[in-house]
């Protein structure tokens, strides 16, 4: 089994989603503030978004969605966690081996000589905050136009393309590659079943579309 989750899995935990009813940081489109050229143009701006997200993603703790994924993890003799969040709920709720496809909101990188280390201030002490070598430091995420990390969109089509069933929870499933990872587990044989609180992109195409929230709905699947 494979799942892929987004952002809807930590609505319940009372962090913001990107889109969808609810949805939006701060009034803030991702496509606005997550891309290279919004932190090259206002690299202040970019860190007080993420800075702020930070504060509130760590008063948030994982809910029965997580810790339901936890189980099935144990349970289930060959599982991959593939998730879209940045937040880090999975880890905390205690998932071993987690496929971040869009890296990580505690941890940081050099724009000048490539470092990535953790980093779990909130708030922060200065923005932007910078690196040993003096260099702008970003977050450790992927933004609009850049690439996955190395090697994780194999790993993960390895694991969508071996799975019986692949789960789909809480995304809204339009931002691609991640997006691609649905029709590839289908076209190789699984059964694609969504967990979302409204219709999506994908759910005319999954063998089973089960409309409500995953901190309600994947506890029931266990
Ligand atoms: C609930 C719920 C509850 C609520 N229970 N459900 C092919 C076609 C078209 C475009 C492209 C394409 N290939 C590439 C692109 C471009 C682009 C893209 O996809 N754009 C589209 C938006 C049009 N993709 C990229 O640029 C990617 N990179 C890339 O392709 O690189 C190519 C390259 C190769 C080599 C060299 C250079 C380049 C990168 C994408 C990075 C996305 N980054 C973000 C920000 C991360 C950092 C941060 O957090 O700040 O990732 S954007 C944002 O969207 C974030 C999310 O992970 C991602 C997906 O969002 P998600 O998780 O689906 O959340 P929502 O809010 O959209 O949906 C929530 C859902 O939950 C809703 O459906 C609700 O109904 C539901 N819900 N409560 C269950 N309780
Ligand atoms: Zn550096």
């Amino acid at each position: 089994m494979a799942v892929l989750t987004g952002a809807g899995i930590s609505a319940e935990s009372g962090i913001p989603t990107f889109r969808g009813a609810g949805g939006l940081w701060k009034e803030h489109k991702p496509e606005e503030l997550a891309t290279a050229e919004a932190f090259a143009r206002d690299p202040r701006l970019v860190w007080e978004w993420y800075n702020w997200r930070r504060e509130a993603i760590a008063k948030a703790a994982p809910n029965a969605g997580h810790r339901a994924l936890v189980q099935l993890e144990i349970r289930k003799p060959r599982f991959t966690l593939i998730t879209q969040n940045v937040d880090g709920l999975h880890d905390l709720a205690g998932n071993g081996k987690i496929l971040k496809l869009h890296g990580d909101i505690w941890r940081m990188r050099c724009t000048s000589c490539g470092a990535n280390w953790p980093n779990r201030r909130v708030p922060l002490p200065k923005i932007p905050p910078h690196c040993a070598c003096g260099g702008l430091a970003r977050p450790g995420v992927v933004w609009f136009g850049e690439p996955l990390p190395d090697g994780m969109m194999k790993e993960a089509e390895h694991a969508a393309g071996a799975a019986q069933v692949f789960l789909v929870v809480g995304t809204s499933a339009v931002v691609y590659p991640a997006a691609s990872l649905i029709p590839y587990a289908r076209h190789a044989g699984a059964k694609v079943v969504e967990i979302n609180t409204e219709p999506t992109a994908v759910s005319a195409t999954v063998d089973c579309a089960l409309q409500g929230p995953a901190g309600e709905l994947l506890p029931k699947l266990l």
